[in-house]
Formats: structure tokens, C-alpha cells, sequence
């Protein structure tokens, strides 16, 4: 859950802090790191190979256009993806939203989860009053649950049994990384992982046993054990749950917003429980799934005017962004034509899953830094996206302030114009530091609009065609 921090840009060395491992890690974070570090080390000699073959056919036509997206976990980096994905190759894109389904019916019963955790918290300080560890700080006073809540927390325990098969389901290994914490009565959730969209997709179609391309021949309506029953049956009880002024007003003091949420779906619960649901595209793009290795995808697309179109070749990379596996990222800034990094400046009050210590904006920062002076990246195109502007903007609306969080904010008006601007310029200002005179471009960007994505992705796939002209001229 963010818990709010106030900015803290170190001066650090960036490449060492942001991309080294961390000093410390956990066993699972050390193995996710080395599965991600061999994963990325297959994938990078398989491209070389590629390459080589590509090199002794070049006269069939340029080389493809490569773009790494880049930025900390949950910036965005796999929705864009996504994106890239729904613009040119819509059919593949669709046929895979019945693997989506699960993805979306975890995503769902984690937000409830969460809450029901939170509840716990409640009821047991209720009983045993927690002193406050911090000088001249009150506990936090949660308001009272009544047995209509707990009757109602009792009624929604089968989801958790929900979210155990779907996990299951979903990791590759059949490996369910839920761990029982005795002081709660729920058990302790676990966000799931993917080591490459491919292979997780592949996995949920052979379980499923089909190998159809339209969505809903993939899944087996009649199933009992389909996670699908026991959501449609808790259906009423979730809404109950997630519009209850008790449990509103709950989330508040804990500075819960699942809104602003990973993969947040309590607002269209009618429809992800119906009976014979299935993803629409929008919900493909809200839905989360963290990333470990590196995912590629690849697509040709046709350029020029009518009567001459031009065909190039596209490869976009797709790495986990969690502290962690950033080491994974360099095998890869060879030969790379742009780098898209995404930057999601809705985070200046929370702080990094992986490292409660650090403010998410302010890992942004030091990251971007890192990559625009990293000298194997000198004549990589930057092109910056300003993520998650419609968080940005509620959540400014709210009155959460800016300057509460980055002091140098000042007195400037609270609102979206200022704060993009101002935070624009901070970007643009580390640029100019660290690699002067170099060009970027910028977008504010939401990426899980289709709509302004696809303008602005088209708008980059032209530049990028361009200098990718410009460049093989200079080099005959
Ligand atoms: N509202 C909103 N949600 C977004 C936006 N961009 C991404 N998200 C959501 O944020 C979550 C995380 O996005 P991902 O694309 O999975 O993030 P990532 O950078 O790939 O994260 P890792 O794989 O952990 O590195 C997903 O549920 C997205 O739907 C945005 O602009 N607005
Ligand atoms: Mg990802």
C-alpha cells in the first residue's frame, strides 16, 4: 500500500544506485533477479544470432527499428506494450484476452483482499490500542466495525481460496507463493509475476487444454471449478464491501486509494463478475501484471504514401522495472534506436514496494539520470513519457499538494498545468545536466487511454522511421 514520504533525491552515483542490485535483497528477490539476469542473457544471445542472420540478408531491406521501454515497476512500461501490440497486430492482441480473464478476476480479488486486511488491522487495534512508536504522533483512530462487517468479511473468505487457484493457474511452475502470517487471519497476499507474456499465456492455454484463437472458445464455461462461480456468487458482497461508508471512510485514515491501484477493477465489478465475461481491450490494459524478464514483440508495419508504401520491421522490449532486476536492462542498450522511459509523476507521495525508504518520484529521477548519461546509450533517441497524468490529476484535485512533497514546489498553484510543467522541467533539467545538448522528446501520457496512446505511439513510430532513414543515409 504507498504510505506517504517526502521527496528525497540522493547524490549518489545514479547507474551504481539505480541499476546495481540492491545491498540487501531477499531470497526470492535475489532468485527473481537471477532467474531474470539468465532469462535476459537467452534472450540476448538468441537477438545476437537473430542479428547475424538479419546482417547476412541486409539487402532484403533496413534493419528493424528497436525501442527499450524503461522506468521503475508499475510506471507503465508493459501497458505500453500493450499498446504497441493493439495498434498492429489487433487480431493476436485479441485472441489473447481470454488469458487476460484470469489475470483480471487475481487482480479483482487482490483489491478485496487488501481491504479485508485492512479490516483486520482495524478489529485487532480496536482491541489491543497500539502505542504510537513515534513522539508527538497519535495512533491512527480507525472507525468501529460492526458484526455486519465481520459477517460480511466472513461471507468473502472463499476468494482467497479464489485467488490461490488463480495463482496457481497462472505461475508456470504450479508453485503458489501465498504465505500463512499467524497474527493475521487471512492470509498474506503476494503479488504474481511473469517471466516473459509469452510463456505465461502459452501455460494458461495448455491448461485449458485448447489451442483456439477466439477468446471464448478458450474457456470452459460449463467448468465448476471455474474461478468465475465463486466471483459471480460474491458479486453483491464485494460491491457491499467496496461502497461501504465504514469501509470508505476505513481506507481514509489508512490513506488507502485502490483507485490509484494496480490493476483496479471495484469500479466495474458488475461487469468482470457477469457470468460469461470476457476482457474488453481497455480492461487488457488495465490489467496488472508484474513483469520479471524481458518480453519482445514484433510487428511489421507499412509506411509512405499509397502508392509506395515502405515496410519496416519493429522489436519492442519489455523489461521488469523493480529494483531488482534493473541489471537485466544493459545486455540490451546496445544497438537500441530509442529508449521509451516512462516516468509515472502520479507517485510523488508514495514510496517503492521494493524499498519503503525511497520516494517513487525521486527513483525517477536518479533512473532517468542514469540512462541519459549512460555512455552506451550516447546516441539512443529518449523519448520521455510523463506517466499516469489522469492520477496525477485526481489526485491534485483531491488536495493532496505537491509542494508537500517536493518543497521547491512552493507556492505554485496546485493544479495539473503547473504540476506537469514543473515536473517536465525537472526532467529537462537532469537532461541538460547530464548529456547537454542532446534532444528528446516528450509526451504527458496516459497510457492506459487507448485513444491518446495510439496518437502519440504513431507520432513516435514517425519519428523514428524518419531517423532511421536519416541514419542509413549517412551510413551508404
Ligand atoms: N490509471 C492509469 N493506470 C495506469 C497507467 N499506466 C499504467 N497503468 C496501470 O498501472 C499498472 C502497472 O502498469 P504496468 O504496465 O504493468 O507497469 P510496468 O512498468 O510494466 O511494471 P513492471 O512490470 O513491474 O516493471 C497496470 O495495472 C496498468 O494498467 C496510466 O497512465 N493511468
Ligand atoms: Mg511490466
Amino acid at each position: 500500500m504507498p504510505t506517504s514520504k517526502r521527496l528525497r533525491v540522493s547524490e549518489d552515483d545514479p547507474l551504481t544506485r539505480a541499476i546495481a542490485p540492491p545491498s540487501y535483497e531477499t531470497p526470492q528477490e535475489r532468485d527473481d533477479r537471477l532467474a531474470a539476469e539468465q532469462e535476459a542473457k537467452r534472450v540476448s544471445d538468441a537477438i545476437d544470432d537473430e542479428l547475424n542472420k538479419q546482417r547476412i540478408s541486409e539487402k532484403k531491406g533496413p534493419k528493424a527499428i528497436k525501442i527499450l521501454l524503461l522506468g521503475q515497476s508499475e510506471s507503465g512500461k508493459s501497458t505500453t506494450l500493450k499498446n504497441f501490440q493493439l495498434m498492429n497486430s489487433p487480431k493476436a492482441f485479441r485472441s489473447e484476452r481470454a488469458s487476460w480473464r484470469a489475470v483480471i478476476q487475481l487482480n479483482v480479488v487482490q483489491s478485496i483482499h487488501a481491504i479485508l486486511d485492512l479490516m483486520s488491522k482495524a478489529h485487532s487495534s480496536a482491541h489491543n490500542p497500539p502505542i504510537s512508536s513515534q513522539p508527538n504522533t497519535a495512533p491512527k483512530e480507525y472507525p468501529p466495525l460492526n458484526p455486519d462487517h465481520l459477517k460480511l468479511k466472513m461471507r468473502l473468505a472463499p476468494l482467497l481460496q479464489v485467488e490461490a487457484a488463480l495463482m496457481k493457474k497462472l505461475l508456470p511452475n504450479g508453485h503458489v507463493p501465498l504465505s500463512s502470517n499467524p497474527a493475521q487471519s487471512f492470509p498474506t497476499q503476494q503479488e504474481i509475476s511473469v517471466n516473459s507474456s509469452a510463456s505465461w499465456k502459452n501455460t494458461f492455454n495448455r491448461l485449458m487444454g485448447r489451442n483456439s484463437c477466439d477468446s471464448a472458445d478458450l474457456i470452459d464455461w460449463s467448468d465448476p471449478d471455474d474461478p468465475g462461480v465463486v466471483l459471480n456468487a460474491c458479486a453483491e458482497d464485494m460491491k457491499r464491501l467496496w461502497t461501504d461508508p465504514v469501509i470508505q471512510a476505513l481506507m481514509k485514515v489508512e490513506k488507502m486509494r485502490p483507485e490509484e491501484m494496480a490493476g483496479f477493477f471495484l469500479d466495474a465489478l458488475d461487469r468482470v463478475t457477469s457470468p460469461r465475461y470476457i476482457p474488453t481491450d481497455d480492461d487488457v490494459l488495465r490489467a496488472r501484471l508484474k513483469t520479471l524478464g524481458v518480453s519482445e514483440h514484433r510487428f511489421t508495419m507499412k509506411t509512405g504514401p499509397m502508392g509506395s508504401p515502405m515496410s519496416h520491421d519493429w522489436r519492442v522490449f519489455d523489461v521488469g522495472g523493480q529494483r531488482s532486476l534493473r541489471a537485466a536492462w544493459v545486455p540490451y542498450f546496445d544497438d537500441m534506436n530509442a529508449i521509451i522511459f516512462l516516468a509515472p509523476i502520479s507517485c510523488f507521495d508514495q514510496v517503492l514496494q521494493e524499498d519503503p525508504s525511497v520516494n517513487r518520484l525521486a527513483d525517477s529521477f536518479l533512473l532517468w539520470k542514469a540512462i541519459v548519461s549512460n555512455p552506451l546509450l550516447k546516441k539512443t533517441e529518449l523519448i520521455l513519457f510523463l506517466n499516469k497524468c489522469d492520477i496525477l490529476r485526481a489526485k491534485l484535485a483531491s488536495g493532496i499538494r505537491l509542494a508537500d512533497y517536493i518543497v521547491s514546489y512552493g507556492s505554485r498553484p496546485n493544479d495539473f498545468e503547473s504540476a506537469s510543467q514543473y515536473l517536465k522541467k525537472k526532467f529537462a533539467g537532469l537532461l541538460k545536466e547530464h548529456s547537454p545538448d542532446r534532444l528528446y522528446y516528450f509526451h504527458l501520457t496516459s497510457v492506459t487511454d487507448t485513444k491518446s496512446t495510439t496518437y502519440i505511439l504513431e507520432n513516435v513510430q514517425d519519428v523514428l522511421v524518419r531517423d532511421n532513414l536519416r541514419r542509413s543515409a549517412l551510413v551508404t
